[in-house]
């Protein structure tokens, strides 16, 4: 037999509509724990497909003015499209409506019909259509669907039908969850399952009368078969039931799902058809938890199922990233957010600040500031360190190792959250060690260690990133100049500290992370004022000053003046040039991402040749200037009052 793979699941999607973020989430964070894996050289089968027979998908084929047929085959083509532009790189992609899996289901069906698991009977009861589910009377809410995320009208349906017998199963199912802690995961999920089942399981019906769109019974083409029994069963149809080498693939090593589809079907139905098989039961279940945009629940009729592909967009256009780079972003933001089993909301701003603060400044800089350096002070080529930043390196590899905890555990934010003390611990070794000032002071040797110590934190980071954001960490790869491609790395390569080779030449820094700038806000209306005692200034002559928040973007001696640096800053929507005194206690490099208060309509003058608009601000402690800052984030251009 050979090595059996790492099973990963998602569920299979309805073609009704194309994929919107909450589709994409499940989807996203399957990928990333299958490039992790990839990583730890696991063989990997990550599966992920389409759900396509059932009534409310040929319902949606109907209003679309389309045979269901044509509709599901455009439908699914837009689902691999959707994914292959979020990167997803999934190993397998299963259909429904593939005549490999209707084959398995009839096949299913069968032997469970003549093990007497299946049997005929008449069923009369309520159905939801929306989430094709059989509900009991003592279910149904005023009529309607009991599903919080659902609430849509429950139909009665009354035919012939075959039944499953669920409650055959209910103690087994009871203690193979006792016996196996690690089955239903996240942990509080597993209390909820427990008591749905201590509550007593009713049969379950599993045919539907024949409208023109599902898997036929065998033998009866008047029925078809129920569409959760058909769809669970896509699970084992990837992995090859029955045929050699189902057991390198089955049983899964995790299947992800929503809470929503958690409880009743695949903690109960799923295994309970398994055990009627006689096959396996995955290892781990785990259903997270539900997102919402801007505070509201994600539906069509409220024009907020949005897709990741356009939210991307949006940040590439405000933000001046690459579209790829933008994506990964949005795979970043979702995995970050959120510990992953627990409800979360998907919103512009907080979207847009973890951008700026994680992504912009901790790693961007960390990179960035660092390549700049490495281009001035050495050509590029990447130093031979002299010794070694013991607690750099110590970190480093305490991080990898919390980081591989974090993925056995399934918390991909705490693995993130881990990556981001190294890259804020690579910031600070740099701030601390200030190469800049090793270099005007000639410390070659120091300076060649600082330099390659903080470009290997930045390779680590880079290999332990690229499963959340494999584009922008091949563009991280490729501007750290490592010949070997990133995708090669491995797992170990990630946490071991001195892989990267001494005299290779690094690309150019280039920012892949542009800091989103807000336009400075309107002034607001200043009320009347008393006027003030003419030994002060008056108000109105304070509110001549525009005072307002710049950022250094670029910062460099001044050409004629030792005392003087050329600064250039943004002030949001402008740049400006100015000239500020301040050489003596500053370096350029020190300076660039630092926020400072500028005074920014001082009359433009021109000193020792170079035009200044405007003035930093500092305070003059005993002689020597110290600039203000503020104490949070805030925009460039803002204005101070
Ligand atoms: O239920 N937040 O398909 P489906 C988080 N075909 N996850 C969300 C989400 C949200 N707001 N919205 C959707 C089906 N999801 C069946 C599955 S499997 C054998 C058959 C994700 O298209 C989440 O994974 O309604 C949820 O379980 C799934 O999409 C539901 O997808």
């Amino acid at each position: 037999m050979g090595e059996k793979a790492y099973y990963i699941t998602t569920p299979i999607y309805y073609v009704t509509d194309v994929p919107h973020i909450g589709n994409a989430y499940t989807t996203i964070v399957s990928d990333v724990l299958a490039r992790h894996q990839r990583q730890r050289g696991r063989k990997v089968v990550f599966a992920t497909g389409t759900d396509e027979n059932a009534i409310k998908v040929a319902e949606a084929a109907q209003q679309a003015g389309m045979p269901p047929k044509e509709f599901v085959d455009k439908l699914a083509a837009a689902f691999v499209d959707v994914w292959e532009s979020l990167h997803i790189k999934y190993d397998a992609f299963i259909r429904t409506t593939e005549p490999r899996h209707v084959a398995v289901v009839q096949r299913a069906f069968e032997i469970l019909r003549d093990r007497g698991d299946v049997y005929k009977g008449v069923y009369e009861g309520w159905y939801c259509v929306s989430d094709e589910t059989f509900f009991r009377e003592s279910e149904v809410v005023d009529g309607k669907c009991p599903n919080a995320e659902c609430r849509k009208p429950v139909q009665w349906v009354q035919e012939e039908n075959y039944y499953f017998k669920l409650s055959a199963y209910q103690d087994r199912l009871l203690e193979h969850i006792e016996r196996n802690p690690d089955f239903l995961q996240p942990e509080f999920r597993k209390n909820e399952v427990v008591s749905f089942i201590k509550q007593g399981l009713q049969d379950i019906s599993i045919t539907r009368a024949n409208r023109g769109w599902g898997i036929p019974v065998p033998g009866e083409p008047d029925k078809v078969i129920y569409v959760w029994f058909d769809a669970l069963l896509n699970y084992i149809t990837i992995a090859g039931w029955e045929s050699p080498g189902f057991d390198e693939i089955w049983p899964a090593d995790i299947q992800l799902m929503g809470k929503d589809i958690f409880v009743r079907f695949h903690c109960t139905f799923w295994p309970a058809m398994l055990m009627g098989l006689g096959v396996e039961l995955p290892k781990v279940l785990f259903g997270h938890g539900w997102w919402s945009i801007e505070g509201e629940k994600i539906s069509k009729s409220k024009g907020n199922a949005i897709s990741p592909a356009a939210l991307a967009a949006d940040l590439a256009a405000m933000s001046g990233a690459t579209n790829g780079v933008a994506i990964d972003v949005i795979r970043y933001f979702v995995m970050r957010e959120a510990p992953f089993g627990v409800d979360a909301d998907f919103s512009r701003d907080s979207l847009k600040n973890r951008f700026n603060s994680d992504l912009a400044n901790d790693l961007g800089n960390l990179l960035n500031r660092t390549l700049s350096m490495l281009d001035r002070y050495m050509d590029r080529v990447i130093p031979e360190p002299v010794g070694v930043a013991l607690d750099l390196r110590s970190i480093a590899e305490a991080t990898h190792k919390e980081v591989e905890s974090a993925f056995d555990e399934f918390q991909f934010s705490r693995a993130l959250e881990a990556i981001w003390q190294l890259v804020g611990a690579g910031n600070r070794y740099l701030e601390d060690q200030a190469p800049w000032r090793l270099h005007k002071e000639g410390k070659k040797a120091e300076l060649a260690t600082v330099l390659y110590s903080t470009l290997e934190t930045a390779r680590m980071v880079t290999v332990m990133i690229a499963p959340f954001m494999p584009e922008a960490a091949r563009e991280m790869w490729r501007q750290l100049g490592i010949p070997e491609p990133l995708e090669e790395q491995t797992w170990a390569d990630a946490g071991a500290w001195g892989r990267l080779a001494p005299g290779t030449r690094a690309g150019a820094a280039e920012p892949i992370f542009p800091r989103i700038e807000d336009k400075p806000r309107k002034e607001g209306r200043v009320e009347e004022q008393k006027p003030e005692p003419q030994e002060h200034l008056t108000h109105d002559e304070f509110k001549k000053m525009e005072l307002r928040i710049a950022e250094i973007v670029a910062a460099e001696r001044h050409p004629n003046a030792d005392k003087l640096l050329k600064l250039t800053v943004s002030l949001g929507d402008e740049r400006r040039t100015i000239v500020a005194g301040i050489a003596q206690w500053y370096e350029p490099d020190a300076l660039v991402g630092k926020k400072i208060v500028l005074l920014a309509n001082l009359a433009p003058a021109t000193i020792r040749g170079v035009q200044s608009q405007g003035m930093l601000l500092a305070a003059d402690v005993d002689g020597q200037a110290v600039i203000l800052t503020p104490d949070s984030d805030v925009p460039s251009g803002a204005k101070i009052r």
